[in-house]
């Protein structure tokens, strides 16, 4: 490890590697750079004994100082650390779905501006889902009813009543669960509230309080993930499959490059819609039009829905522009790294912030008025037609590297495809694969990139052994960005890489597909951006009903291998209180205590079903979670053969 540490190649991407290459010694830096320059990094810091919650701090732990100045025990230090990281990632995605439901609450009150209801059925089963009526009724009114309810969501006070979206989403067993434990929140901002107080100085010094608050929070993301999902589906369309292409190859030397970066589709779908209607005013600057293409879970958003192409993942955003042949990347919020003006600043290419609270120094700022979209959409389109004039073509050198990408699998999308198997019960083709052994269960990717492991390899290894092994495999965020641009989101990598079961389930449902799909299903569902993530815990739903048991018992598993946001941390929280084993192969800051580490690992899994599993090494993590969900189909095996020799009606609740 310590070798691997000095080499500042540290990606499988052939096109990032390319990159690296030609810059080499240039001094254009990149976090490639600065992660060598960062080594050795803090192990105070890195096993999460170092305390900056008050100013007396920081407090680390050593053998001559046991506990900070205050007295808290290393075992508060990471609990409360713990608490803030889940903070972190829940006000984030909380924020992203808060935004896309004041745009809704806009339409909603008769002032749509440029936005309008695109998916009509999805907002009359999200209105059902909660009781509001649909038949006969206006579709505004219907919109008006999800609207406030989503807007209670975030700002309920009232301690009796619960959160509506957690609890018409999951099973009944996981909600009982989650009242059991005190954990059920009433409302996301008020949880948030009560987590920051709860871990400012001198308040909650009990690990074990603090680990139930950071899950109680981790169920607020949850909610606004989901609220996130369901509304920029009504508003922009519930994703179908769609045919696409990934990696820095789908850059063009003579077309306006814009990438987009970020996360919320507020903004990048009317970027995409403004540069198809200015196409005229590019081919008037020399150009022969305009191409978007898309970084994280913003360009996860619009591949999508409007199969834009994938431009590249989190670690490698800077290389994208030392191509010289971006001009402009258009960011709105999260995952941005600051390092992309200073790298900006060596090209022609124009960096624009839009959100008021994602702003970088000397970048250009356009402020993004959701009442002004198009407007504001085409000056930023503008602005990049503008820089293409003063693209240096001494600069430009493009990697051919690209790779073609099927995605759009949302799970209505995933349920259509399988009820041409099955019409009367689609999700039933799945369980059926498991149940005879043709599939050894279901993975989500999900999560980052890291630094402290290689970029894109511990994603691509994990998912080849897995594939290799027969599990259906879906992906989401920069988990699928990495699939996307080496080749495993195609018809082609189900060939090299699936076992025999994996293929003969896929090109069944390829066959029964045959008329309707515009190309061969992929060895890897792309889901979509990382608020999707909840996409995938709905098929954990779907299975667990299907199967009649809580989702504990359900042979899914997730695994985050380079997990680095804060977000990636609230995720797994809640992936894990609501009953999944989950994978990250990057060690998160919480060995320096054994008590919320032994939580983690072993604890979580008696209360609540769902354990988290360290590894960094990818063919053990691989084993690792072969062995998670083999335990559980062998359990789910047991059971059944119990049920039918004893006549026993649903399968035991404990697991
Ligand atoms: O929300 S996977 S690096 S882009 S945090 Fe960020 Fe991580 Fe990528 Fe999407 Ni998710
Ligand atoms: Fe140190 Fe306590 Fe302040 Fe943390 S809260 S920095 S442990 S004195």
């Amino acid at each position: 490890m310590a070798e691997k540490k000095k080499d500042r190649n540290r990606t499988i991407d052939p096109a990032a590697l390319e990159v690296l290459a030609r810059t080499e010694g240039s001094g254009i830096e990149s976090a490639y750079d600065r992660y060598l320059n960062m080594q050795p990094q803090c192990q105070y810091g890195n096993t999460g004994i170092c305390c900056t919650i008050c100013i007396q701090g920081p407090c680390r732990i050593t053998k001559k100082a046991s506990k900070g100045i205050c007295g808290a025990a290393p075992y508060t230090i990471v609990a409360r650390n713990l608490l803030r990281h889940v903070l972190g990632g829940t006000a984030c995605h909380s924020d992203h779905g808060f935004h896309i439901t004041m745009v809704m609450k806009e339409i909603a009150d008769g002032h749509p501006g440029d936005y309008s209801i695109t998916d009509s059925a999805k907002l009359k089963m999200v209105a059902e889902r909660f009781g509001f009526p649909t038949e006969g009724r206006p579709e505004q009114d219907v919109l008006k009813d999800v609207v406030n309810l989503a807007m209670e969501e975030f700002s309920r006070l009232d301690k009796k009543v619960y959160s509506a979206w957690l609890e018409k989403t999951i099973v009944p067993e996981r909600l009982e669960k989650a009242m059991e434990c005190n954990i059920m929140p009433n409302s996301i901002h008020k949880t948030i509230a009560e987590s920051m107080a709860q871990t400012h100085m001198g308040m909650d010094a009990d690990p074990v309080n603090l680990v139930f608050q950071s899950l109680k929070t981790a169920l607020c993301d949850y909610i606004g993930m989901h609220i996130a999902t369901d509304l920029s589906d009504i508003l922009f369309g519930t994703p179908t499959p769609v045919v696409s292409e990934a990696n820095m190859g789908v850059l063009e030397e003579k077309m306006v490059n814009i990438a987009l970066h970020g996360h919320n589709p507020i903004l990048s779908e009317m970027v995409v819609k403004a540069a198809r209607d200015m196409k005229d005013e590019a081919i008037a600057a020399g150009a022969e039009g305009i191409k978007c293409m898309g970084i994280c879970c913003t360009g996860n958003e619009v591949l999508m829905r409007q199969g834009v192409p994938v431009l590249t993942n989190f670690a490698s955003q800077e290389l994208a522009i030392m191509t010289g042949a971006v001009d402009v990347m258009v960011v709105d919020v999260q995952c941005i790294m600051p390092g992309i003006q200073t790298v900006a600043e060596c090209f022609h290419t124009k960096i624009i912030t839009t959100i008021p609270n994602a702003k970088i120094p000397s970048s250009y700022y356009v402020d993004f008025d959701e009442t002004r979209a198009q407007e504001k959409a085409r000056e930023i389109v503008g602005i990049a037609i503008d820089a293409y004039k003063q693209r240096d073509a001494s600069k430009v050198s493009i990697p051919q590297v690209k790779h073609k990408v099927v995605a759009g699998f949302s799970l209505e999308a995933l349920t259509d495809i399988l009820a041409a198997v099955n019409p009367d019960n689609p999700i039933k083709v799945i369980t059926d694969a498991i149940d005879s052994g043709e599939l050894a269960g279901v993975c989500l990717f999900a999560g980052c990139n890291n630094l402290k492991v290689i970029h894109d390899g511990s994603h691509t290894a994990i998912a080849k052994e897995l594939a290799k092994n027969n599990v259906l495999l879906v992906a989401t965020g920069c988990a699928a960005g990495s699939y996307a641009k080496l080749g495993l989101m195609n018809g082609d990598a189900v060939e090299e890489y699936a076992g025999e079961g994996l293929k003969a389930f896929i090109n069944r449902l390829n066959e029964a597909n045959k008329d309707k799909l515009q190309d061969k299903l992929p060895l890897i569902f792309h889901m979509g951006s990382c608020v999707d993530n909840t996409r995938a815990y709905d098929l954990v739903t779907a299975l667990a009903q299907e199967w009649q048991m809580d989702t504990p018992k359900v042979p899914f598993v997730a695994s985050a291998p380079e997990a680095m946001s804060e977000k990636a941390v609230s995720i797994g929280s809640w992936v894990v209180t609501l009953g999944m084993p989950v994978h990250v192969g990057v060690m998160p800051p919480i060995p320096g205590s054994p008590l919320v580490d032994g939580i983690a690992l072993q604890i979580a899994q008696d209360v609540y079903g769902g354990y988290f599993i360290w590894e960094e090494d990818p063919a053990e993590a691989a084993k690792k979670l072969l062995g998670a969900l083999q335990e559980r189909t062998w359990k789910l095996k047991v059971h059944k053969m119990a049920q039918e020799q004893y006549e026993t009606d649903a399968i035991s609740k404990t697991w």
